[in-house]
């Protein structure tokens, strides 16, 4: 199968599958929950396409099929995995992607192993692409790939998505491999984003840093050819968690979760993967001073927050996690009685259904990330509120405010500012809620994440078809 070429070729850092024990101890494939590879998997049925991506450990696998799609994976050896992605990927770009919340360390070798595993990825996507075919890649891991296949197969359409912020220039400078991490973009066709600011960002980049004339989405290389930088901003299978959400062991199970906390008035909900960026420490905070301050107590309210292990090998993780339940721990020594602590905090990952049980149990949903590209828990809070209720208080600063526009929206920096739309959304009346839910749902419904996929090939097939008919300005 990985010898036949494929019309659509998509690269990013994990396959989309995770390697589980059967009932009777076999390991087997089973394909990721994420709404990423549902929105992915028609387009690559529908364009023969095939998946390459890293299958996680270092163990060697042959490319298989997992439900009908193809997979292709490819190996990393241990130092690989320590330089290329705890390394440079999420010890340099991720902090310096993410306004430098985290001092980004700059090591040569991990840039160099970076080189390294790209150049493997651009090398086997050369390998499976049919003539003139299409190739989608994904994510600040593989930011050289565009330039990389290009240079290999410049028969190639090549896009790229970017899935978390991209930095203003002011921060991006800072990186000692600024100019060949643009250049590796510029090998694409499109470059996708998820906000229009991060999409000038970089071609304000490429005009000051590397030279190349632009003029607002396009940019215009010496060889004639155009890259044009446009956002997408990403989304949610919204129908499919509504689906679930109105379904009866959800619901039920949403009702044993509330019995559960002592059925208190109003139930605070955060869920993320335990990462510095994503803000939990300040909003635990905010919330346990509501309490000390008498603005509700222990038996009014309760916070849920469901941590998901992330990154565990990296320096930052490690202390995070250390510092959130120092702060778990101390409030609920200060705040809590006997059967009622103030936070119910879990460290653990669950299930997509537990997960919509836990988004209907919960009165409010406190999303508040000092920078966040997207953020699809949001959307998908909103998606699960089916009676068109329930709260959502969430940072200016993810990606998904721009469309959220009716949330109790914070500054994550702002301690009183936070505290004070914790109370609002505590106390606001049925009326407002429904008002303000009603219309995030509109827009979630209209823009989903096949939506998303569609208007990224769509633009794809467009911009390379325009390639030839472009002048420079
Ligand atoms: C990056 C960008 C951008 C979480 N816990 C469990 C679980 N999840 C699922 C959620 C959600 C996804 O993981 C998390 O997505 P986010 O968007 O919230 O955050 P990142 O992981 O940082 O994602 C982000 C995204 O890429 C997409 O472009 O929005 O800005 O940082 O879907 O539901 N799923 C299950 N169990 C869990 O315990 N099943």
């Amino acid at each position: 199968m990985s010898n036949v070429g494929h019309d659509l070729v998509i690269v990013a850092n994990r396959l989309p599958v995770d390697r589980v024990a059967d009932p009777n101890g076999r390991a087997r494939w089973r394909r990721s929950p994420g709404g990423l590879v549902s929105a992915i998997e028609p387009v690559m049925r529908a364009h023969d396409g095939v998946w390459i991506g890293w299958p996680g450990g270092t163990q060697k696998f042959k490319p298989f099929q997992v439900e009908g799609l193809d997979l292709v994976p490819l190996a990393m050896s241990a130092e690989e995995i320590e330089e290329h992605y705890e390394g440079f990927s999420n010890g340099t770009l991720w902090p310096l992607y993410h306004d430098v919340v985290a001092k980004p360390e700059f090591h040569r070798e991990w840039w160099d192993t970076y080189v390294k595993v790209n150049r493997r990825f651009a090398e086997r996507a050369a390998e499976l692409a049919n003539d003139g075919a299409t190739v989608w890649v994904h994510d600040y891991q593989l930011q050289l790939v565009p330039q990389m296949l290009r240079e290999l197969r410049p028969d190639l359409r090549i896009g790229f998505y970017l899935h978390i912020p991209f930095p203003p220039a002011e921060l991006f400078q800072q990186l000692p491999w600024r100019r060949q991490i643009l250049e590796g973009l510029l090998g694409a066709d499109l470059v996708g984003f998820q906000l229009p600011g991060a999409a000038q960002n970089f071609i304000r980049l490429v005009r000051q840093r590397v030279g190349h004339k632009t003029h607002r989405d396009l940019v215009y290389l010496p060889d004639g050819r155009t890259v044009r930088a446009h956002a997408f901003p990403i989304s949610i299978d919204a129908a499919g968690f509504e689906e679930l959400a109105r379904s009866e062991p959800v619901a039920e199970r949403a009702e044993a979760i509330r019995e559960a906390l002592g059925n208190p008035r109003r139930i605070f909900l955060g869920i993320d993967r335990l990462d510095y960026t994503k803000g939990i420490h300040a909003r635990l905070r905010a919330f346990g001073e509501l309490i000390s301050d008498g603005a509700f107590t222990v038996d009014d309210a309760v916070f849920v927050q469901v941590a998901v292990p992330s990154r565990e090998r990296v320096e930052h993780y490690r202390n995070l996690r250390d510092d959130i339940e120092l702060l778990v721990g101390r409030i609920n020594g200060d705040l809590g009685r006997i059967g009622r602590p103030a936070v119910s905090y879990l460290h653990t990952s669950y299930p997509r259904e537990e997960m919509a049980a836990l988004y209907r149990a919960a009165d409010i949903m406190v999303v508040t990330p000092y920078r966040d590209g997207m953020n699809l828990v949001a959307k998908e809070y909103v998606a699960c509120r089916v009676e068109d209720d329930g709260a959502l208080v969430l940072s200016e600063f993810a990606g998904a405010a721009d469309e959220l526009r009716q949330a109790w929206l914070v500054n994550p920096y702002d301690m009183n500012g936070m505290k004070a739309a914790l109370l609002e959304a505590y106390q606001a009346d049925p009326k407002e809620l429904t008002r303000r839910m009603k219309a995030m749902r509109r827009q979630i419904a209209q823009h989903d994440v096949k939506a998303w996929a569609d208007s990224f090939m769509t633009e794809l097939e467009d911009e390379s078809h325009s390639h030839t008919k472009s002048v420079r300005p």
